[in-house]
């Protein structure tokens, strides 16, 4: 721990009020409890501190409180935080466990900008284990980030068991599979639903993604009877894009994503599944229309919500759909249309917020097509002023997603992640006026010895006078 004193404001992301008492202050030590009502109790748990009737440190609901808000107290004698919902007074424990356990006197007022703050990992080009997602999870929830994508389908793997459709895994997460062979491995249904139970304990909702109708080399391998002319087709291990695609004019087709997605709906609690739909570049257009226009009402049917690349908003799409945008340009008027007609937005625009972006010219990782991403071009952006026709109020939220095509290991993605994911979930949680680069890595230098200390082998950027 660095001995550099702590002020209130210390904290990532920036809280949107923050009126520090000077003088007064509180100390965490082993006698500290914690007060809470029963619905709490496990909220109150993450601090990791005795439970008490009269703890120092009291929990509790407030209706008053937007769902994710929460209002922290600071005086001498106690530490009073109340949320608008278990989730807001869980923000609140994280604003404390990042202060702690010196906490400086004072309130902090805090709620987020965008109810949709997220990173995605992409799972088929290198698998990663439910043990190795929840380890993640754990190093996302401080930032206050409330979704995970999982990119669980791709030409190189198919990463999620399918009942009735055994050779999806068998063959599509063998041996061999991901980018160069080096990514074998699926979850099982019941990984999958732990891994979900796991976020929700986090406050984080699983996001599955199922990429079609582009993406999908690895179920023409493992049923060549969905191609368009039956052949069988060679497992592909290369990191192209754009050349396999479901067949719009088969009816088995639907037969299987019907299948895929009703599996898939009935084993995530969260409101969304994602059907990608990104660089269909070997389907026709109309067939890829065509494709979508069956295919985009299907979560609905399911009780879900769709989301997919925001190249679906080249088909009609469902009132509730939300599209994602990816790309570097400056304007596109398909989604600038879709977000006119009243369709949500998630911003993930490549050159701020693809963190398998390098980060230099010198970075061992990562890619480099949308140029090179610093922590100050993954900070100093913002959501609202990126697209025009999709304004603050076509804007769910904001997601950094993780390609793996470079990836080999937990230390490769947290090497990519931090710091840039903090820089991102600052953007997505913080008000537009709050935020300042040079405030924001002075906070940041402060994570140096907690990675440290966690055996988080961050990238130690320049641009950070760690601690
Ligand atoms: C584009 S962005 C892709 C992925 C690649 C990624 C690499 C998007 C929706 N599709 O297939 O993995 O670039 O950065």
């Amino acid at each position: 721990m660095s001995l550099r004193t702590r002020t209130l404001g210390d904290v990532i992301p920036r809280p949107a009020s923050v009126r520090p008492v000077t003088g007064a202050s509180f100390t965490i030590d082993a006698g500290t409890a914690v007060s809470a009502p029963a619905t709490l109790a496990a909220v109150a748990a993450h601090l990791g501190l005795p439970a008490g009737p009269d703890g120092a440190i009291r929990l509790a609901l407030d209706d008053s409180l937007g769902p994710e808000a929460y209002r922290l107290e600071i005086t001498a004698e106690a530490v009073t935080l109340r949320g608008g919902s278990p989730q807001g007074v869980f923000w609140g424990v994280q604003t404390l466990l990042q202060l702690g356990p010196e906490l400086p006197g004072g309130v902090i007022e805090d709620e987020p900008r965008y109810p949709y703050r997220s990173t995605m990992l992409d799972l088929a080009r290198h698998f990663f284990t439910a043990d190795q997602i929840k380890a993640h999870i754990d190093l996302l929830a401080p930032f206050k980030i409330n979704h995970l994508h999982l990119h669980l389908t791709d030409d190189q793997g198919w990463r999620l068991e399918i009942p009735g459709w055994p050779r999806l895994t068998e063959i599509g997460a063998g041996p061999g599979t991901g980018v160069d062979g080096a990514g074998p491995g699926f979850l099982t249904l019941a990984e999958y639903a732990d891994v979900v139970a796991y976020a929700a304990e986090r406050f984080v909702t699983i996001v599955p993604e199922i990429d079609m109708p582009g993406h999908v080399n690895a179920v023409h391998v493992a049923y060549p009877e969905l191609t368009a002319d039956g052949q069988p087709v060679a497992p592909r291990t290369d990191a192209e894009v754009g050349y396999s695609s479901l067949v719009a004019g088969k009816e088995e087709t639907y037969a299987f994503v019907e299948a895929v997605l009703k599996t898939v709906a009935d084993l995530t609690p969260g409101p969304y599944l994602h059907i990608g739909g990104d660089e269909c570049h070997s389907t026709p257009p109309e067939d890829y229309r065509a494709f979508l226009e069956r295919v985009l009402p299907i979560p609905g049917r399911f009780g879900k919500r769709v989301i997919g690349w925001h190249e679906i908003a080249a088909a009609d799409l469902p009132d509730d759909a939300i599209v994602q945008y990816w790309r570097i340009e400056a304007a596109d008027d398909a989604v600038a249309r879709a977000a006119a007609a009243g369709r949500r937005v998630i911003v993930s625009p490549a050159d701020r917020t693809y963190l398998d972006m390098k980060y230099d010219a010198a970075t061992r990782l990562g890619l480099d097509w949308a140029g090179h991403l610093s922590v100050e071009r993954a900070y100093d952006w913002d959501p609202a002023e990126r697209l025009p026709g999709v304004g603050e109020e076509s804007i769910i939220g904001v997601e950094a997603p993780l390609w793996s095509e470079t990836l080999r290991s937990v230390d490769d993605v947290r090497y990519l992640t931090f710091p840039r994911l903090p820089a991102v979930a600052e953007v997505a949680w913080s008000p537009r006026g709050s935020r300042d680069w040079q405030s924001f890595r002075e906070r940041l230098a402060a994570f140096g010895p907690r990675w440290e200390a966690a055996g988080v082998r961050f990238h130690r950027s320049p641009e950070i006078d760690w601690h």
